[in-house]
């Protein structure tokens, strides 16, 4: 996440079935109304965003990170799903 100490927003959208990650950061003012990262699903069928978490910093770099799920992820199980971490950084 930002350096800015605001925080910020994590938002899912699993429409179009791809599934996309919005970031929303917050400033003073609350959080901004574009979105400063997106992240798309590659897979059809894949839901990337179907869960989408704001967690701890999970590398210890002192930004906090994104984690989502991709329930209907492939790889050589249909549907084996996937749990992905993004790791923050100064934006
Ligand atoms: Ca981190
Ligand atoms: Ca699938």
């Amino acid at each position: 996440m930002g350096a800015s100490g605001y925080g910020g927003y994590g938002v899912g959208d699993a429409e179009p079935n791809i599934g996309q990650v919005y970031l929303f950061l917050g400033t003073a003012t609350g959080l901004t109304r574009t979105w400063a990262w997106l992240v798309e699903g590659t897979q059809n069928g894949e839901f990337l965003g179907i869960g989408v978490s704001i967690s701890a910093d999970t590398n210890g770099d002192g930004f906090k990170d994104v984690l989502a799920t991709a329930p209907g992820w492939d790889d050589w199980t249909l549907d084996n799903g996937l749990a992905l971490a993004f790791l923050g950084a100064a934006f």
